[in-house]
């Protein structure tokens, strides 16, 4: 009988642990597929009707034209990737000794990038490699360019929707 008790508190320590244990290395699995959109009341719940997803466009002030593009070409969820852009003045003239930074967020989550990307080569006539990027949930992010050339600085925002 007493036996009988310990082999039952035992299963029972036993499973909860594997319980435990499996959901903390499933949480990273799961979460960014299902989690974020149940906390987002609904997969794309607060995102604009009228969102510029654009991969080129005009910096804030019109100085410069830029775009992107991602390896692999869609970014992918979770994985440290690299980015390319390319700055091009507005009349388009590759602009070849920018200084940038890099900087991104969930918008309607309040919360910024999990890695801090750099531009790391100047890969020249005008473009830029940018490494580590990493998304870590699915929905809408903003990737924020601040670009310094010749004296002059402007800033660009890209949204982009993981699905
Ligand atoms: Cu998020």
């Amino acid at each position: 009988m007493k036996k009988q008790t310990l082999t039952v508190v035992l299963t029972t320590v036993i499973t909860t642990i594997i319980v435990i244990v499996g959901f903390i290395f499933l949480m990273p699995i799961i979460g960014p597929r299902y989690l974020h959109p149940l906390m987002m009341g609904g997969a794309s719940s607060s995102v604009p009707a009228d969102l510029d997803t654009s991969t080129e466009h005009l910096s804030d002030k019109g100085l410069y034209r830029v775009s992107w593009s991602s390896d692999p070409a869609t970014p992918p969820l979770n994985q440290i990737h690299t980015w390319t852009i390319h700055v091009e003045t507005a009349d388009g003239q590759p602009v070849d000794n920018a200084e940038i930074s890099v900087d991104g967020g969930m918008p309607d989550m309040g919360h910024g990038l999990p890695t801090s990307p750099q531009v790391t080569q100047n890969l020249g006539d005008g473009d830029y490699l940018v490494e580590g990027m990493k998304f870590q949930m699915l929905g809408w992010w903003d990737v924020r360019f601040s670009i310094n050339a010749n004296g002059q600085s402007d800033n660009i925002t890209f949204n982009l929707i993981l699905e």
